[in-house]
């Protein structure tokens, strides 16, 4: 009887347990995951206290899709003077992105900012061929002038037909010449603002997860 009595405490003992490291691991992977913007998810105090802030600088060239990626992780941003801003909290961080126009009276303007920037995304429009030797070349000249940068290229646009694919735009950007040291990634994704679902957003959750691993 008494044994048996010890086996139930025991049960019980494990299953509670069992139990809190579930509910603990759970709740640690969903605040992982949870990616929304105009809401605050440090509410506890000692999770406050261990924010920080990091800015994800946002270039490329014009129409390559910056401001329509901003408004994929977010909601419409104002365009100012060139400039779009949006701030983002997730777990333990709070994200700034900057986007800076693609036209060539700013593109002079961008190499400023990457001293103040933790990641850079560089977008292109995967569609736009005759443009993907500027698009290297500004890369490229970002990449020179910010050497320890992680950098997210993302090959936007890949709904459109005649899009180049990930390896085509491996090899028409260079990628293979850029350093194993330096942490880079490509992306395929699309941000069309065309609600019809063929056409719909792809890449976005893959991007966020991305993100999160590097801020
Ligand atoms: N088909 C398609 N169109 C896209 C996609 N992403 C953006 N666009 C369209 O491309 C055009 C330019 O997009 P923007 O987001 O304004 O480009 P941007 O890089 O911010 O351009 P600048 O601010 O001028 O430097 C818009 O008409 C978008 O709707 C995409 O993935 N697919
Ligand atoms: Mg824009």
């Amino acid at each position: 009887m008494v044994l048996l009595r010890h086996v139930h405490v025991a049960l019980s003992a494990a299953v509670a347990a069992l139990g809190s490291a579930l509910f603990i691991a759970l709740n640690y992977f969903y605040q992982r995951r949870v990616w929304a913007p105009q809401r605050e998810y440090c509410t506890i105090r000692e999770e406050e206290e261990e924010c920080v802030r990091r800015q994800v600088l946002v270039l490329g060239l014009d129409g390559a899709g910056k401001s329509s990626v901003l408004q994929g992780l977010s909601r419409p941003t104002r365009p100012t003077r060139g400039f779009n801003f949006i701030s983002l909290r997730v777990p333990h961080c709070q994200i700034d992105f900057l986007e800076i126009g693609g036209g060539e009276d700013l593109r002079g303007y961008w190499s400023e900012y990457l001293g103040r920037t933790h990641i850079l995304v560089f977008i292109v429009d995967s569609s736009d061929w005759t443009r993907l030797p500027v698009a290297k070349s500004e890369l490229h000249r970002l990449l020179k002038a910010g050497p320890q940068l992680p950098v997210v290229v993302l090959a936007n646009k890949q709904d459109k037909a005649g899009a180049a694919t990930i390896s085509e735009l491996n090899e028409a950007l260079s990628l293979g010449r850029v350093s194993e040291e330096r942490k880079l990634f490509l992306l395929a994704a699309q941000f069309n603002s065309d609600p019809a679902p063929k056409n719909s957003t792809q890449g976005l959750e893959t991007f966020q997860d991305l993100l999160l691993q590097l801020v």
